[in-house]
């Protein structure tokens, strides 16, 4: 997918524009009016916030800075700054209402692919390879995934519907081993790689051994049996006194069904499937799980190993299973279904090393801080991701069921507050592998 300059570039990204807005107009159009304006949870912006902030993201870096044009609404600037604007506040904001919000964003969006018809892109560094575009764009898709797990929080009845994920196709179980070794992490080349994945680098990790698929919610409920959440034992201090302050017990959205955990999905009711991926637990839970089966949560570094590394070439691929960009054989990715699909669905998304199921399902906790690869330089501006680097949040990587391809790949870096799930988060276990067992 190389389009340095031509035509071909050109209609990616008009395609990519276009498919990232119909999937906010799916989030949007979904409710009516008085439930867009509605605060579903003091996590949540309003859904006709969101769709506004895209409108205006878009105006700032596309039509303004890109296309040097007149803005379009530099009055609205500050209630759509999410620096300046605290999530649990957005609601009492003077918003554009939702229909003003929609002509906005269409306004913006016509200004757009006009600039899009003139643009040069090798004029700067800003839209080479058509960068600014594809930020925009997965800028657009990764609000589209916080909309859905808006609505998720929300209560009342179901307004989304979609096929089931596909059965497995294989059984997997167990762990892989990978031998110690260098590889590199993060990219130069992907055109539309953030800051935070750049640049590549070589890291060398010791033997380690991962889990060939994410921790199944029959596991994680063999945990909750085993009386894993009033045990201080498996909990850091302060994952233990979130547990405490919060009164947590289980997953979020889940509740006790007889015997078993029935959970919330989009207004619908569902069995907790044992061979699913648990989705809704906090970093502080995976890392308590971890605990309880003597394992650990992978690094950051660990998990772009099993998920890139090709033993064959020495070289890191864009995906697990290669260099193409995901098809719905790949991953469960984009918002085709609802739910993480079961343990062994997607055989053709393997890793070489023999990895399951990276890309999409679950966001994949690591015990990894955000923090900026060695030679980071912030691009184009400090807020995307520098401001956040530090103690306070860990990576996530691999994308979920509600991640679109286009905001989602091998070197793809997410984070969040190790207390926060009510993202589409689960994980997977590594341990340390002793020199003797790597040997055999
Ligand atoms: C990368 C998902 C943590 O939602 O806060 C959206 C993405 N940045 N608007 C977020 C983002 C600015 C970001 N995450
Ligand atoms: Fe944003």
């Amino acid at each position: 997918t190389d389009r340095p300059d031509g035509v071909g570039l050109r209609e990616h990204i008009a395609t990519e524009l276009a498919r990232a807005r119909s999937r906010t107009e799916v989030l949007t159009d979904a409710v009516d009016d008085a439930d867009l304006v509605r605060q579903h949870s003091p996590l949540m912006s309003p859904l006709v916030w969101d769709l506004a902030h895209v409108g205006n993201q878009e105006e700032l870096w596309l039509v303004r800075d890109v296309g040097g044009r007149e803005p379009v609404r530099q009055d609205i600037d500050e209630l759509y700054d999410a620096f300046k604007q605290p999530r649990r506040d957005r609601p009492a904001l003077p918003l554009l209402p939702p229909p003003q919000a929609r002509a906005y964003v269409a306004t913006v969006r016509d200004k757009v692919f006009d600039l899009l018809d003139q643009v040069t892109f090798t004029d700067r560094r800003l839209v080479t390879d058509g960068f600014a575009f594809g930020m925009i764009v997965q800028h657009e898709q990764q609000h589209d995934e916080t909309m859905l797990a808006t609505h998720q929080l929300r209560s009342g009845p179901a307004v989304f519907d979609a096929p089931p994920p596909p059965e497995p196709r294989v059984r997997v179980d167990g762990e892989v081993l990978v031998p110690a070794g260098e590889f590199t992490m993060g990219t130069d080349t992907d055109p539309w790689a953030l800051d935070n994945e750049r640049p590549a680098h070589r890291v060398h990790l010791p033997a380690y051994a991962i889990d060939a698929a994410p921790v199944t919610n029959g596991a994680y409920a063999a945990f909750i049996a085993a009386g894993g959440y009033r045990d201080p034992r498996w909990w850091s201090a302060a994952g233990w006194a979130h547990r405490q302050e919060a009164g947590l017990t289980a997953p979020l959205h889940w509740h006790p069904d007889g015997d078993g955990w029935a959970y919330r999905r989009f207004g619908r009711w569902a069995l907790v499937r044992d061979d699913e991926p648990v989705v809704h637990v906090s970093w502080y839970e995976a890392q308590a799980y971890a605990a309880w089966v003597g394992k650990r949560l992978p690094t950051e570094a660990e998990w772009e190993k099993a998920a890139r590394w090709d033993p064959a070439t020495g070289r890191s691929r864009r995906y697990p299973w290669g260099d193409e960009d995901p098809t719905t054989t790949h991953a469960n990715l984009g918002q085709r279904h609802l739910w993480p699909a079961p343990v062994g669905a997607y055989p053709a998304g393997v890793s070489p090393l023999g990895v399951h199921q990276l890309m999409g399902d679950v966001w994949e906790w690591t015990s990894t801080t955000f923090r900026g690869h060695p030679g980071f330089t912030a691009f184009p501006y400090r807020e995307y991701s520098e401001v956040f680097f530090g103690d306070d949040y860990r990576v996530l990587r691999g994308g979920s069921f509600g991640t679109d391809r286009s905001a989602c790949r091998g070197t793809f870096r997410n984070w969040d507050y190790p207390i926060r799930r009510q993202i589409f988060s689960g994980f997977r276990c590594a341990r340390d592998v002793a020199a003797e067992e790597a040997a055999e």
